[in-house]
């Protein structure tokens, strides 16, 4: 077990002020010491000028290089909570491009809060392989029952799959589709804060070979597709289940079971999937969501190569002839 432990969503309400007026008495002495008192020994002064419009510039033309080279994808994923994050890396591991959209300034979904905000997640005995591919520490609670801290989890799954290539772009949602008569071929983009001042702005585009929605008990990709384009779901009803109430472990094997494509060019994973095919809900267990995240990407490499073998000239091999 890790001998230390963050507890967040806690705020700490009582500051003991014996305890900090030494270091405030410091500081102010510090300050009106020479500026040499504030380094310390061995410590070398940054002289570094700092230009303000560096920085911005920076940051635009950084910003604008990330989107500029995102607007045609293999895979766009929406939602970066542990399925979508999950599916982004085993995807850019194998040398896909992928573009991640997330809402929330954060990414991690519901993975930060545990149950119930106990900052801990129950991760079975099938999905640790996943855990340990990432790196995160884990130990055995109960035969078969493993428990991981949420914040090392998620933290974890989202660091990693950055540096796996995963472009991630936060404060986005996916408000439509793109569509062309047969199938889903990409995704239409707003900031969130957009949405949330309710501001008439048109949005941008991005074209995807394949997207995956993984935007959670919400659904909303499935949603827009469903009301917007025609067609039916590959769904019983040939609508949305709709998702039902907690089962723990009948949802952690639906999950896998109705991670799959849902109409021509569009998957779903983790609580997307059940919700979509009316699978139950499964609470803090996160097995099934990882697992899930692991089976679309797997599906999507071999949707990838497919759709490239078709666009391959049928000649065998052989040189034309003239
Ligand atoms: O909800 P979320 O964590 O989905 P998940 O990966 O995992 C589900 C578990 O967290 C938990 C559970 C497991 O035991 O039941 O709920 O299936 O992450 C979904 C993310 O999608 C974002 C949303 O902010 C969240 O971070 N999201 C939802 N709709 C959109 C979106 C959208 N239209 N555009 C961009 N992001």
């Amino acid at each position: 077990m890790p001998n230390h432990a963050i507890f967040n969503g806690l705020s700490l309400i009582l500051i003991d002020k014996q305890k900090i007026r030494p270091y405030t008495w410091k500081v102010n002495r510090n300050r009106i010491n020479s500026k040499e008192n504030i380094l310390r020994k061995g410590e070398k002064r940054n002289t570094m000028e700092i230009d303000e419009r560096i920085i911005s510039k920076a940051i635009i033309e950084r910003f604008y290089h990330k989107l500029m080279n995102h607007l045609e994808v293999d895979v766009a994923i929406v939602g970066g909570g542990p399925a979508g994050l999950v599916a982004g890396y085993y995807l850019a591991r194998a040398g896909r491009k992928i573009a991640l959209y997330e809402r929330k300034l954060s990414v991690g979904g519901g993975m930060w809060g545990g149950g119930m905000m106990f900052n801990e997640i129950v991760v079975q005995e099938t999905a640790l392989d996943i855990l340990d591919n990432f790196g995160v520490r884990h130990c055995e609670y109960d035969r078969g029952y493993h428990t991981a801290d949420s914040v090392e989890a998620i933290s974890t799954l989202v660091s990693r799959t950055v540096q796996a290539g995963v472009s991630v772009f936060n404060c986005i949602s996916v408000e439509d589709v793109l569509m062309r008569p047969d199938r889903v071929v990409g995704v239409v983009l707003n900031w969130s804060a957009v949405q949330l001042a309710g501001l008439h702005v048109d949005p941008l585009a991005v074209r995807a070979r394949f997207v995956v929605d993984a935007s959670g008990h919400a659904t909303e990709v499935v949603k827009v597709v469903q009301n917007k384009v025609p067609g039916q779901l590959a769904t019983p009803s040939g609508k949305i289940e709709g998702e039902k109430s907690m089962w723990s472990e009948e949802a952690e094997t639906l999950t896998l079971e109705n991670t799959r494509e849902v109409f021509p060019g569009l998957f779903v994973a983790g609580m997307s999937a059940n919700a979509t095919f009316g699978g139950p809900r499964m609470g803090a267990i996160f097995g099934g969501m990882l697992l899930s995240g692991r089976k679309v990407a797997d599906l999507l490499l071999a949707a990838l190569n497919a759709q490239s073998d078709q666009a391959k000239p049928q000649n065998n091999g052989m040189e034309p002839t003239r």
